[in-house]
């Protein structure tokens, strides 16, 4: 029976919803705090270097690693002087781990313990620990070899670290005195703990126990990381002469229309950084949920001393610091000595990235809200009217019956699985949301249970946390505690989620967790988990835990068989094990538009590799050339989905009409052509930690002009993608790296390591293929990805300047498990002296096979100088096949010749070559 919702719930939900469209149209800064509305920021930002020197003293080897203490050299007024404890482990690949927390006496039960972030490490982490046999003392440092050159200096006095390659220091710690521990401490009279921000305040009855040091990146020309924020991919300086910016704040916000360039926080935090030059790149990771604020530093900022840099022999460095509010200090240190090392050494400490299913890596097609089942209908059916691919339709929250996750408005979704399988008939997913707000209403089965089980977030005075969301009065879940989590994947089960079927995946969104009536819209800090864990010390990582356990719900509810499909808005480090993100609510602005490209690319690049942006912006209306080109980009986007917000107008793909619904058409196909490149990429982002959309200077470290591009990006290693950003743009200066490149809208070859004017029209925008690469394509079009899976395959082959290249496929089933006891097919190709040989790249005997009977149907080759015969030999069998000279098939208008080979019909799980000179 549909629920009526009473009239008081309904004035609320009115007071809501003005409320949030009040936000929803202003980014109002003076609702977020700054650096000096932040205590403990602006005490850090205040300190003055080597005002609280360490000392290390005791250190010694205990188990393969250094363990010692820091005692304070100079004493804060009121701070309690206790040593500190001190370890440093040791990995392989050259990653070290640094942590100091306050010496917990064991005998002493009575004293609180710092927040130590858990399910972000590897447990696999400490079966790579080295052993560390040999300690020497020199100069004053413990100092300990790592590999011939690669030393750990840990100094005494002042305690500093630093970390180098022969008699370059890579990285450093403390270099600049920067550190500062605030202890715990007990309440004296007249200590004033309780701060205020606007109309909130928070008790803070542990009093101030901030930390903050210096990092410093030697050698490094640009640093990188640290997300979310909507800003370009080079980190800028915040804090120098005639420098005076926020730092970049690390905290989870729901910010309301958000600005395209701004340090401030958005939806989720990543506190890892790269340091990127052609000598050397470097990464540093700090384990800390708390509130995290981090400055980098001009050269010659106050406490920049160029002396000390001149002794280390240096000529670039990028001084950091990084302040957080609460924890401890875990932090890791990677020596690189590559962007793509980085990445590696990165995904051992926090974990590889989950592989998605097909359908996921497919376009999504969301709005708030698809309104009833007749709307889902004529939506789906718009798509197959039309001749555009998709595979998942989304049910924002209106679909459910009062703001009541796990529930449907019966009056508009009267059959919900009828519906779903409707959709799944023709290869098609849905997706329903699910966010961590649970309405307050003794009436809702989630409730009675979550209320008399105590598994509600507590407030300040152990009542349940009531605060305001789209339900109303609210109580928010604590996903710290595993029991509950356990519980919460429980619900997921088809028998507990009335209405769902094996076609339905979730979305988890407000995860930050957006609060409307709490401090900067989130939940008080003083709000107490699990365990008596303050809200401010798990803040950060609270989204990733519920977006965890909801993964760990369709995981089961499945028996453990089918890859689960979460797409989460809150995140932070770990969340690449669980599912995909997107970059929240977006504009429809042309800025906007670009600057979703550095912001897929800073999450890529730390680990978050399925990622992307609503196309064609959340709030506002596109135009029909800004929807085309936000399409065209999208594309190429790791997670392709449309989405708007309730106030918009309508914009699926065909409802600006001719020519955009073509051109739309064309570029939503061209994703589904690329679907096993995609799909290949996922791989290789799941066995190396590799991004699929990455910065230039990943593919091309040596080449300074690819360090600060916002504006082109790599897919894959074979792909340069350039967006067109500005309205009525007939030209995009596209930087190409050295080597040769083929526009693939032409075929034209260019010879890189400059810019180039491309002409650009509506149809597309500027898309290269490297020289020397093998792409995979499937080009029937069908309605969905689910539907193509036994067609045929089209390799597009683009030669370099030694007429060779190569490339890789990746299949399995697309959804179970079964890839990791081998289950899949992955092939080599590679093309050299005339002759295109494919080869098993895991020949290794498997528990499970997949078997697939693709064909290759048609082969491409772009950039063949040489005169070739008339046919193509195809061995085994020797067969003749057709070898035509033509424009390529894969748009019309080619202006370059390509040879092709049409229907060379070998398996593409075959060992076979095919000779073309
Ligand atoms: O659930 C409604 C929206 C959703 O469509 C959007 O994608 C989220 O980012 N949600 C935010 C809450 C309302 C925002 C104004």
């Amino acid at each position: 029976m549909a629920y009526r919702m009473p009239t008081s719930t309904l004035l609320l939900q009115v007071f809501v919803l003005v409320f949030a469209a009040r936000c929803a149209y202003s980014w109002r800064r003076e609702e977020f705090r700054n650096c000096n509305q932040t205590p403990f920021c602006k005490r850090a930002r205040g300190l003055k270097p080597e005002e609280t020197s360490y000392e290390a003293s005791e250190v010694v080897l205990v188990d393969g690693h250094l363990q010692g203490k820091l005692f304070p050299l100079s004493i804060q007024e009121g701070d309690p002087s206790s040593p500190l404890s001190m370890h440093v482990f040791f990995y392989s690949d050259h990653i070290i781990r640094l942590k100091i927390n306050e010496l917990n006496d064991p005998s002493d039960g009575t004293k609180r313990k710092r927040f130590e972030v858990p399910y972000v490490i590897e447990d696999s982490l400490d079966e790579k620990r080295l052993w560390i046999q040999k300690l020497v003392e020199e100069n004053g440092a413990s100092v300990v070899t790592l590999a011939s050159n690669l030393k750990v200096f840990l100094q005494h006095k002042p305690f500093q670290i630093r970390i180098q390659d022969g008699e370059k220091c890579l990285l450093s710690f403390n270099s600049n005195g920067l550190f500062n521990f605030e202890q715990l401490r007990e309440k004296k009279e007249g200590d004033e703990w309780e701060e205020s921000f606007r109309t909130h305040t928070d008790s803070r009855p542990y009093g101030p126990q901030s930390i903050s040091f210096d990092v410093t990146f030697h050698g490094a020309e640009h640093v990188y990381g640290i997300p979310e924020h909507a800003t370009n991919l080079a980190l800028r300086p915040t804090r120098g002469p005639e420098i005076t910016s926020e730092p970049y704040r690390l905290f989870n916000l729901d910010v309301f229309e958000y600005i395209e360039d701004s340090p401030f926080g958005l939806y989720g935090s990543i506190p890892f950084m790269l340091s990127h030059s052609a000598v050397r790149s470097t990464g540093f990771f700090w384990l800390n949920s708390a509130e995290m604020l981090i400055d980098i530093l001009a050269p010659g900022w106050e406490g920049d001393d160029s002396n000390k840099k001149q002794e280390l022999n240096e000529s670039d460095h990028i001084d950091t610091q990084w302040i957080s509010e609460s924890g401890i200090i875990d932090v890791f240190f990677f020596v690189g000595p590559r962007p793509k090392d980085l990445l590696r050494q990165y995904t051992t400490v926090t974990g590889l990235p989950v592989m998605p299913q097909l359908f996921a890596t497919a376009y999504h097609q969301s709005r708030w809200n698809y309104k009833d089942e007749a709307d889902v209908y004529n939506v789906d059916d718009g798509f197959d009217d039309n001749d555009i691919p998709y595979d998942v339709l989304w049910l924002d929250i209106e679909h459910t019956d009062g703001k009541r996750y796990f529930t449907f408005d019966h009056s508009l979704f009267p059959n919900p699985k009828e519906m779903q399988e409707k959709l799944a008939s023709k290869g098609r997913h849905m997706v329903t949301i699910v966010d961590p707000h649970i309405k307050r209403d003794d009436g809702f089965f989630l409730h009675k249970e979550a209320t008399s089980k105590g598994y509600y977030v507590k407030d300040i005075h152990g009542r349940d946390f009531d605060g305001w969301c789209w339900p109303g009065s609210s109580s928010y879940l604590d996903m710290l505690n595993p029991e509950i989590r356990k519980w919460w994947a429980e619900k997921f089960s088809y028998t507990n989620y009335a209405g769902s079927t094996p076609s339905l995946y979730i979305w988890n969104d407000m995860n930050e967790p957006s609060v409307f009536n709490g401090p900067e819209a989130t939940m008080p800090r003083d709000c107490v988990h699990h365990g008596g864990i303050e809200h401010r010390d798990v803040h950060n990582a609270y989204g990733y835990y519920f977006h965890m356990a909801t993964a760990d719900g369709l995981l089961q509810r499945s028996g453990g068989k089918d890859r689960p499909f979460v797409l989460s808005r809150a995140f932070f480090a770990g969340t690449q094990k669980v599912g995909a993100v997107w970059t929240g609510d977006n504009t429809a602005e042309w800025d906007h538009l670009q600057v979703s490209v550095p912001m897929v690319l800073s999450l890529g690049i730390t680990g978050l590799s399925f990622i992307g942006a609503d196309v064609g912006g959340f709030f506002g209306n596109p135009d029909p050339e800004l929807l085309t080109r936000w399409y065209q980009l999208a594309a190429y986007y790791p997670f392709f989905r449309a989405h708007a917000h309730l106030d918009t107008k309508r914009r699926e793909p065909w409802l600006f009409g001719e020519p955009y619904t073509s051109y739309i058409r064309d570029a939503i196909r061209e994703r589904y052509a690329l679907l096993p490149y995609f799909y290949t990429l996922f791989r290789e982002a799941s066995m190396t930690g590799v991004p699929i959309m990455r910065p230039l200077w990943m593919e091309f470290p040596d080449e300074e002009m690819t360090y600060t591009l916002d504006r082109e990006c790599m897919v894959g290693s074979s792909l340069l993608v350039n967006g067109v950003y500005t309205q009525g743009a007939h030209t995009e200066s596209v930087y190409l790296p050295g080597g040769l490149w083929y526009e693939l809208k032409t075929g034209k070859m260019f010879s890189g390591g400059d810019y180039f004017k491309i002409p650009v029209a509506m149809d597309t925008i500027p898309v290269f293929q490297r020289g020397g690469t093998i792409i995979p394509r499937r080009e029937r079009p069908r309605r969905s990805s689910t539907q193509m899976v036994n067609d045929p395959y089209t390799l597009l082959i683009a030669v370099n300047g030694t007429h060779e290249a190569e490339g890789e496929l990746y299949m399995d089933d697309g959804n179970t498990f079964d890839f990791a006891e081998g289950a899949f097919i992955h092939r080599k190709f590679i093309f050299s002296q005339g002759c295109l040989t494919s080869v098993a790249i895991n020949s290794q005997k498997s528990r499970k096979k997949f078997i697939s009977s693709s064909m290759i149907e048609r082969i491409v080759i772009l950039g063949l100088e040489l005169p070739i015969t008339t046919h193509a030999t195809v061995e085994p069998h020797n067969r003749r096949v057709e070898l035509e000279v033509g424009p390529s098939l894969l748009r019309s208008g080619m202006q370059s010749n390509a040879y092709i080979i049409r229907k060379p019909n070998v398996l593409v799980s075959e060992d076979w070559l095919i000779r073309v000179l």
